[in-house]
């Protein structure tokens, strides 16, 4: 048996360090293997001498292999991580290779491929090949196809990478337990003709959620629904890569879901069109365009678009709660309502006690005590302040400037004159209302010279 470290010394493409767990992992987790760059883009394989292109993971890597008499070989291993999912916040997850997700395999149609997994964690495990055609036996189900990888044993996998496309590995294994402490990877198989669905940028990530009491470390594994925390790769904005690309690139943006719940991933700026599917590509024929796809339980979606529109667009789920780290969904609605002092009174007897803003939800300013080692739920500055943003959300950059294959960031988007939305200081018309408006109780904010007159119900034609 090749050692682990003896291993991806031999593959030699990936820096690995071993970090001695801390603070954070000191509940009787083992030590962890830490990736070094968990927190940036790991630059994709070197295209070059690669029988294909690559593909890019945000916050994360390929998994490099070893041929070994025309197989090729990978070896993953099951075991507890730590996972800064932004800064402030780490994580105690169940990863495979130093990381939750696990690193992306990538493989060609036709390759043969064997995969020797061992298991680091305190239980049994499996892993299950999400969408691929394979023989049963290596389907990965435990007790179904094989018994569990008991904790300390190495089971091998081999399967041919029958048909292109995207697709997904996990447990199925204690499934519950293990996909909410983030058991998941990423698998490409890239098409034997690599000018077959070929684009300039291929991003992928996986969507997973977690329930991390505010001040732990460690997600609540039966929750079911009501997780709080909502990551693109168990990363959360400001904590996720941007997507930076060359404008005039064809761009793919391939998702899976492995939460409970399904996610409409929308786009700002480009319309795009679903390319792949959980079962292959899709047919010309059968695609329309769109701006959001709701990424379903258990799906992978491939977007493809040409980015031709320069500036830092939006990329993220459209549940507004997914795009917030950590909060209570207990928390009354309070515009409109007066409660200055309510708070600082409360927080005499509950610590860390805050409420929703009276002129809407917004904390983006307000500085309230957190507890350690947790995300304020809307965060993240941007050019012109907050973004009030958390979870699910990232920036697609596109740059006319941008190098092929240049994923670094490019910064902050510069808006030519006359192309950014600009406050109004001259003098404003009567602003049409509805005629049916009522007098809201509601406080607003209005600048004196506006009147805000309601119109009386009057006959069609007037104008
Ligand atoms: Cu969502």
């Amino acid at each position: 048996m090749i050692s682990r470290r003896d291993f991806f010394k031999g593959a030699g493409a990936v820096a690995v360090s071993t970090a001695a767990v801390s603070r954070v992992g000191a509940a009787s987790l083992p030590e962890a293997v830490v990736m070094d760059n968990a927190k940036t883009h790991v630059p994709p394989l070197p295209s070059t001498g690669l029988p294909f292109n690559p593909v890019v993971t945000l916050n994360g890597w390929s998994l490099p292999w070893r041929m070994n008499n025309g197989v090729k070989e990978f070896h993953l291993v099951a075991e507890p991580v730590v996972r800064e999912f932004a800064p402030g916040m780490k994580v105690n997850l169940w990863g495979y290779n130093g990381q939750s997700p696990g690193p992306t395999i990538e493989v060609v149609e036709g390759d043969r491929v064997r995969i020797f997994v061992t298991n680091r964690l305190p239980e049994h495990t499996s892993v299950h090949w999400h969408g691929q055609r394979l023989p049963n036996g290596m389907d990965g189900v435990t007790g179904l196809t094989q018994p569990g990888i008991a904790p300390g044993k190495t089971f091998v996998y081999e399967f041919v990478a029958r048909r292109p496309g995207t697709f997904m590995y996990h447990p199925h294994a204690d499934e519950m337990t293990q996909m909410a402490m983030g058991m998941m990877g990423f698998w490409v198989t890239h098409p034997k003709d690599r000018a077959k669905f070929a684009v300039d940028r291929d991003f992928v990530f996986l969507l997973s959620s977690y329930d991390i009491d505010p001040g732990s470390y460690t997600p609540k594994v039966n929750t079911m629904l009501d997780q709080n925390l909502w990551t693109f790769n168990s990363r959360v904005f400001p904590g996720i890569d941007s997507l930076p690309v060359r404008q005039g690139d064809r761009v793919r943006i391939r998702v899976g879901n492995l939460t409970m719940t399904n996610h409409p991933i929308h786009l700002h700026g480009h319309e795009f069109e679903v390319t792949g599917t959980d079962g292959g590509w899709t047919h010309p024929a059968s695609r329309w365009p769109e701006v959001t796809t709701d990424v379903g339980v258990g799906q992978m979606r491939a977007i493809e678009f040409v980015a031709n529109e320069p500036g830092d667009w939006a990329l993220h789920c459209h549940k507004s709660h997914h795009t917030m780290n950590a909060m209570g969904h207990n928390v009354p609605t309070l515009i409109g309502v007066d409660h200055r002092g309510i708070a600082e009174k409360i927080g005499r007897i509950v610590p860390d006690y805050m409420v929703m803003g009276d002129k809407g939800g917004s904390m983006g300013g307000m500085e309230m005590p957190i507890p350690e080692n947790t995300l304020p739920m809307m965060t993240g500055d941007g050019p012109f302040g907050g973004v009030e943003m958390g979870g699910m959300f990232t920036v697609l950059k596109v740059r006319h400037d941008q190098k092929r294959g240049d994923y670094t960031d490019p910064g902050w988007y510069k808006h030519p004159a006359g192309t950014l939305a600009y406050e109004w200081t001259g003098r404003l018309a009567e602003p049409a209302r509805s005629a049916d408006a009522g007098r809201s109780l509601m406080p607003a904010t209005s600048r004196p010279d506006v009147k805000l007159q309601v119109r009386k119900p009057s006959g069609h034609g007037e104008h």
